[in-house]
């Protein structure tokens, strides 16, 4: 096994009151919540991409991280896999998530590409076997190779919609063998820059198209995992279609596959496309398409996806009380698609930027799960809508009445509706009592 963190052992729950930086203040995996261990509800995933081949770079400067398994061959590919499983160990963290693209060195043809992604999955399945990390989900990357660059399902090239099929179908296999619990598509570049070049209706056609493929190919292999859709309104093209959870869900309506594929929320996306996390999260779970999180956070000034580690627990406990009213998570978890800033260089920062990260969410379950137990705000909230209970309110709602009828009976009755205050500061002073 190497070694590449020397001198850092693998992270304990210290208790809030810990003044030690390598130590959870307040993840404690065996710690019970509402009858369940915090591991279980959280299940959290380290993103290969972010912390093991993010190599430092912004649109003004190339790498600032030196890190020895930079490099284009299978040794440097197997050297990154093993520190990555001691970052995961020490981490104590249940799962990880990768793209192909992050994990191995790209072939000189789809063949070549797709026998090195089998050959880290042979090393993949040893120290997973070693050290008990699991896969929450695996992807492809079809957006960073300049094939990609006016789309994959979505290219005006046939050709490149077969490459990317093929492509997904090595993913699938793989992730499939690692018993991935879960696979995502993020359409990175199924969208457009300008409409001058670009017929929209034929570019959804070959997106549903291509889900429907991916969904037929779950069936085949007997995928027991998830179908994840990743919803972004932009960036890298400037229009995407897979804007937000709604429109994901329009989408799926009318490829009939509203049942077979749910999505994966993150938060940065939820603020690009003007949304709260938490009002995506409440979408996803009231359309019954609720899957998997991203963990991360935007610089809310600068207005790009900037995928910093979340650090506000306040925004985790609305998140994560979402994610409690929604059952939990089943086959999904949270990944953190989180990295650390260029100029955080050390190795260490890795266990900085993850530690962050794990303690931000736990504190936000906690005070979820305090929230839920005191009651008190679901009580509120179900109180604000009682008046729906009675009989002519319910008979309105099963289409009992028509709109003669209800227009009869608010003349008849005299009805004066008498509005009532919403309360929103009271309601934000009560959240701020757990978080
Ligand atoms: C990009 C992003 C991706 C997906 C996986 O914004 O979030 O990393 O999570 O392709
Ligand atoms: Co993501």
């Amino acid at each position: 096994m190497t070694e590449f963190f020397a001198g850092i052992d693998r992270i304990a729950h210290e208790g809030p009151e810990s003044t030690n930086p390598l130590a959870f203040r307040h993840y404690d995996p065996d710690e019970v919540v509402l009858g369940k261990r915090m591991e279980e509800h959280l299940r959290f995933a380290v993103a290969y991409w972010h912390s093991l081949a993010f190599e430092g770079l912004d649109p003004f400067g190339g790498r600032t991280f030196d890190r020895p398994w930079y490099g284009d061959d299978m040794d440097h590919a197997r050297l990154k896999a093993d520190v990555a499983f001691e970052l995961f160990s020490k981490l104590g963290v249940p799962y990880f998530c990768f793209h192909d693209a992050d994990v191995r060195p790209e072939g000189a043809s789809h063949a070549e590409s797709t026998a090195r992604l089998n050959a880290i999955a042979d090393h993949f399945e040893t120290k997973m076997a070693e050290t008990g990390v699991k896969l929450l989900w695996g992807t492809a990357n079809l957006f960073s190779n300049r094939r990609f660059m006016a789309g994959a399902a979505t290219n005006p090239d046939p050709d490149v919609f077969a490459y990317a099929a093929a492509t997904i179908k090595a993913n699938m296999d793989v992730t499939q063998r690692l018993g991935g619990e879960n696979y995502v598509l993020w359409g990175g570049r199924e969208g457009y820059e300008t409409l001058l070049n670009t017929d929209l209706g034929a570019e959804l056609d070959q997106m549903g198209r291509m889900l429907s493929l991916v969904v037929e190919y779950k069936h085949k292999i007997g995928f027991k995992g998830a179908i994840l859709l990743e919803p972004k309104p932009q960036e890298p093209t400037k229009h995407q279609y897979d804007f937000d959870v709604a429109t994901c869900y329009g989408f799926l309506k009318r490829y009939g596959l509203e049942d077979e594929v749910k999505v994966n929320i993150e938060v940065g996306h939820a603020f690009l496309a003007g949304h709260s996390f938490e009002h995506e999260l409440a979408m996803a779970r009231t359309l019954g398409i609720f899957g998997s999180i991203d963990m991360n956070r935007n610089d809310i000034q600068c207005g790009w996806d900037t995928d910093h580690f979340p650090n506000d627990p306040r925004e985790a406990t609305l998140a994560y009380y979402q994610i409690l009213k929604a059952g939990g998570f089943t086959t999904g978890g949270t990944n953190f698609d989180a990295k650390i800033r260029r100029q955080s260089l050390d190795p260490v920062d890795l266990f900085h930027g993850h530690i962050l990260g794990m303690d931000t969410c736990a504190r936000g379950l906690k005070a979820a799960a305090a929230m839920i137990g005191d009651g008190t705000h679901d009580a509120f909230v179900a109180d604000r809508y009682a008046g729906w209970q009675g009989a002519e309110a319910q008979a309105m709602l099963k289409g009992e009445r028509s709109l003669d009828q209800i227009a009869d009976r608010v003349i008849s009755e005299g009805i004066e509706p008498q509005p009532r205050s919403g309360r929103q500061e009271y309601l934000e002073g009560l959240v701020n009592r757990f978080v």
